[in-house]
């Protein structure tokens, strides 16, 4: 069957840590590794590699230990794994795109003695997320390739690691090497223990099959810790070689195709989804590609199509690899007839390789069928690490690997991979192929791609949803898509039951499409028919919609209502259908008598929101700043006061201009609603009461003051970067909150405001920004300000004042420290490519300040939702301090009372999974008959205690002008 024999090395395989010291003997003074700018010879890197195992043997690590690896394609990746191999530890190859939820279960698994990060990358600060990893495993050594900064003790310089180079006892060929990664798409992670022999068999005999030798040069695109790219023959089959590897920290074809034309690169390995990309950037790119002989392709299905365009692309030979990194490699051969390289995926790497296909009951399938793939073999494992559960159900008792995926075989023993197994969908019985559809979509005029995935279905156990990329800018009709199809012969089974569009895929950390995100997407789209849902009334109206809810808020039929004012809608919820409270401990209680426990109260409120049995609710809600605590692990007294409360109201009322939309669980309530809203509607003339002032007085001033001095001290000691501290103002209980509301509100130009009434607390409020907005498509933004000045009126003098705080050094590092950590706190659940700053800088205008503005955008990353958004940036930073947790503690110490409402939030979250959260200054607050107004200044190192006072007085003037008592 095999058309050509590739010399195999026949000498018993050597451990991988003796490998470097052969071929540093063999290349010598040959360039081993292109960085950059920098370039390593295989005795430089011998060397290196000499110095850091022993450096590294000195901090302790010793053979059978493991190191979790997190670092992006370059030469520290490529030096730590080998100094690794050198001492017997074994690497866990984490991917650089992996955070804390999946490095913890990782560690959890492996427990690792050493974590090796880069210090950023991609403009992600790795050191935080070591720090939060290393606090609960005190004895894990963190190494920074890069500056370690202000971490913790146990963090250091890789640079700083080195010792003599000695000899270390030899691991045997059989014990494990290196910890892969699996590829798999359940939620739990899984490691895959290779072993010195197999991975040495894998990427040597990889090497000779792709025909790879002391003039080949690999670019190393995609990441280093995937299989493909480390040794099929990836990284290691080309320096066992000889070969030249040159590391490339991006895969964006503007900076590896011209790396490709100055380094004369051979051999490349491209995932599908970026061999597109690449093949669409030939249109303009016009580097000189013609030095690549060899262009492997493979991770997922690559298109006939594609499979054309890539090989007519440069001179070189397309290959496909179907791959895992479980062991199994296929290839297609160089001297394959091209109907074979554009149309499978290849035959296997070695002839001891044993494949069987088969069918559900595990009976081998007739020649050409389509089954299962099964496969046992010389460098394929027979269990995965430390996971006996999940050996049972991947392992068949003879020892064969079940991978899942769906193949036949054509005539010469290349496989066809057809799709997974589970990429069949089940519908009412039916067994349906997804890839049949996909190809279907595919030829359809106005489709450029498309994906299918089976999405759970109460009624028909899994539906079909396809998502379908346009070719151009015109959205292609749904109910056309489903014509066409049926016009080329599709059954009227196969018929997509949901179609979506997208414009780009969600991508896996190594580039393959997620469809895991895929099936999320498609049940946040269309989420199955719940048990209740709201009846709605539109009534027309006049009244601008802030006269109106002020109007309306006055005469409602309820004491518990929150008015929440969001990009030109006030919106009113009305007592509590069902609610969620979390108490002090941070358990998450619902109305219906249930609770959960956890050390994240976010996850669990995003879970008990998810089992909501209503449609399109939008819940009320608040939360004390008190409950950053939680999250931050500080420890406080507590009154016994909910940290956060949330409601989905009985009804609703929702003011836009010229339209209020009425909505109740209950059917009966709209008629009295709508009564209300029309009586409302009539404009009335109510003159508002007297004016309330506020009385500062000495004491309070002297107090705060003292305060300030005190904070200042610790910055200046170097305790933390900055810090608000705030002080309360009481005022005199005659105050009308609504009236006051309606004054202020007038006078104002918030970010957001709110009314709320709760039993006997009340607060009303202007926010001057939010603390996170996330929409239903995932985008989410946050808007630092930092740097204030106050805003007179008086255009020339407000225009200087602006002018000052542009041009303020300690305003503007004030605020480019809050934008930083903005950012860094998004990159914990963003997609690191999709951060980024889209307003920088700009003066906004509230009431009677003005502030330096700036946006942080991103897009969650996949299985993150809005309320790890809020976990993250709860408390804004504002009204909190830098670094976050010794501000909360600074403040907790400096000020007498605990803060409650103020500098906490009042948000909104809706059923399409958006949140919007206000940021609650410039409010104030009622509870009985105390009321009383807060305001905070943000200090730092430099600042002085006068200064602080005024800024504190200029903030409160934001709501204190415009107090009321009630109209007579
Ligand atoms: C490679 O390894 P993993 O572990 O990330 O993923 C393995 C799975 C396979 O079971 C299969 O479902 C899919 O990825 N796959 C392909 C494919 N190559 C891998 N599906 C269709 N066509 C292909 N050419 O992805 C991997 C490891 C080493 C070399 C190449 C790929």
């Amino acid at each position: 069957m095999e058309k050509t024999r590739y010399p195999v090395p026949d000498t018993p395989p050597p451990p991988l840590g003796e490998c470097l010291p052969l071929w540093a003997r063999r290349y010598g003074d040959h360039t081993a590794l292109v960085d950059g700018e920098q370039r390593l010879s295989f005795a430089g890197l011998d060397h290196r590699v000499e110095r850091l195992a022993a450096g590294l043997h000195r901090l302790g690590l010793r053979r059978g230990d493991r190191a979790m690896l997190q670092l992006p394609n370059g030469i520290g990746f490529v030096s730590v794994c080998l100094a690794l191999f050198r001492l017997g530890v074994i690497p866990v190859l984490a991917m650089p795109t992996q955070r804390s939820r999946e490095i913890e279960a990782l560690c959890r698994l492996a427990e690792p003695t050493a974590y090796f990060i880069p210090a950023t990358a991609h403009g992600f600060d790795y050191r935080p997320l070591a720090a939060s990893i290393a606090a609960t495993r005190p004895a894990l050594q963190v190494i920074v390739d890069g500056d370690p900064g202000q971490g913790p003790s146990s963090f250091r310089a890789l640079d700083d690691v080195d010792g003599e180079p000695a000899r270390w006892p030899a691991p045997a060929p059989g014990e494990v090497a290196v910890l892969l990664l699996s590829g798999g798409t359940t939620g739990t992670p899984k490691l895959i223990p290779r072993t010195h022999a197999d991975y040495f068999y894998n990427f040597t005999a990889s090497a000779a099959l792709c025909a790879l030798g002391s003039d080949s040069v690999y670019l190393a695109v995609l990441p280093a810790a995937h299989n493909f790219t480390l040794a099929c023959p990836g990284v290691f089959g080309t320096l066992a070689c000889g070969g030249t590897v040159v590391l490339s920290a991006t895969a964006s074809c503007d900076v590896a195709m011209p790396l490709i034309a100055r380094e004369r690169v051979t051999h490349l390995a491209l995932v599908p989804p970026l061999a597109q990309l690449w093949a669409q950037a030939r249109e303009w790119e016009t580097s000189d590609l013609s030095s690549l002989r060899v262009l492997q392709v493979g991770g997922s299905r690559l298109a006939p199509a594609l499979a054309r365009q890539l090989s007519g692309l440069s001179g070189a030979c397309l290959q496909q690899v179907f791959g895992m990194a479980e062991g199994l490699l296929c290839f297609t051969r160089l001297d394959d007839p091209l109907n074979t390289i554009l149309h499978t995926q290849g035959r296997p790497l070695s002839s001891r390789d044993r494949l069987r296909i088969v069918d559900e009951q595990g009976r081998e399938v007739n020649e050409g069928m389509a089954g299962e793939l099964q496969t046992r073999g010389p460098y394929t494992i027979r269990h995965y690490y430390r996971a006996p559960e999940q050996d049972a159900l991947s392992f068949t008792a003879d020892g064969f690997y079940r991978t899942g995926d769906l193949v036949r075989r054509d005539g010469d023993g290349n496989l066809i991979v057809e799709g997974r197994l589970k990429e069949q969908i089940q519908r009412s019985g039916e067994k349906i192929a997804i890839a049949d559809i996909e190809s279907q979509l595919c030829a359809l005029p106005g489709v450029q791609a498309a994906i299918v995935v089976a999405v759970p279905d109460p009624l028909l156990g899994e539906r079909i949803c396809a998502f379908v990329q346009p070719a151009g800018e015109r959205i292609p009709d749904g109910l056309a898509l489903n014509q066409a199809l049926s016009a080329r012969g599709l059954g009227r089974l196969m018929l997509p039951d949901q179609i979506e569009t997208l414009h780009a895929w969600p991508l896996t950390p190594v580039g393959k499409i997620d469809r895991r995100r895929l099936v999320a997407l498609a049940m946040a789209a269309d989420r199955a028919p719940p048990l209740r849902r709201y009846a709605e009334q539109q009534i027309r109206v006049n009244s601008a919609p802030l006269e109106l809810a002020a109007r309306l808020a006055g005469k409602l039929p309820t004491r518990h209502y929150t008015l929440y004012e969001c990009r030109g809608e006030w919106s009113i919820g009305m007592d509590a259908a069902l609610s969620l409270v979390v108490d002090a401990r941070g358990t998450v209680h619902h109305s219906n008598g249930t609770s959960r426990e956890g050390s994240r109260p976010c996850a669990g409120i995003a879970e008990a929101l998810a089992d909501i049995p209503f449609t399109d609710w939008r819940a009320y809600g608040r939360a004390t700043f008190e409950f950053a605590h939680l999250a931050y692990g500080i420890h406080a007294t507590s009154d016994g006061e909910p940290l956060l409360r949330l409601s989905i109201p009985q009804s609703e009322i929702r003011l836009r201009d010229g339209l209020a939309l009425i909505r109740s669980l209950d059917p009966a309530a709209l008629p009295g609603l709508a009564a209300l809203v029309m009586a409302g509607d009539i404009p009335t003339r109510s003159p508002l009461g007297k004016a309330i002032g506020v009385l500062e007085n000495r004491e309070a001033e002297a107090r705060f003051k003292q305060q300030v001095s005190a904070a200042v001290g610790e910055m200046q000691a170097g305790d933390y970067q900055k810090v608000i501290l705030s002080r309360a103002v009481e005022v005199p209980s005659s105050l009308d909150m609504v009236s006051s509301y309606l004054a202020g509100r007038r006078a104002n130009t918030p970010a957001r405001s709110f009314l709320l009434r709760d039993g006997d607390f009340q607060a009303y409020g202007f926010s001057p920004e939010t603390v996170v907005e996330v929409d239903a498509r995932g985008q989410v933004s946050t808007q630092p300000l930092a740097g204030t000045r106050a805003l007179a009126g008086e255009t020339g003098e407000d225009a200087r004042l602006q002018g000052e705080l542009l041009g303020d050094a300690k305003e503007i590092a004030e605020h480019a420290v809050s934008v930083k950590l903005a950012m860094s706190e998004m990159s914990a659940f963003c997609d690191t490519d999709s951060l980024g700053v889209s307003e920088f800088m700009d003066v906004c205008r509230r009431g009677s300040v003005q502030h330096l503005a700036s946006r942080v955008r991103g897009q969650l990353a996949t299985g993150c939702h809005a309320w790890d958004a809020f976990e993250k940036l709860f408390p804004a930073v504002t009204a909190s301090g830098i670094p976050k947790r010794e501000a909360l503690d600074s403040i907790r110490r400096h000020e007498a009372q605990p803060r409650g409402l103020y500098s906490g939030c009042v948000m909104i979250v809706d059923s399409d999974g958006a949140l919007d959260a206000a940021l609650v200054l410039r409010s104030v607050y009622r509870d009985g008959n105390r009321c009383w107004l807060q305001a905070g200044a943000g200090l730092v190192p430099l600042s002085t205690p006068e200064r602080e006072w005024t800024e504190t007085c200029e903030k409160l003037a934001c709501v204190a002008q415009h107090l009321h008592t009630a109209a007579v």
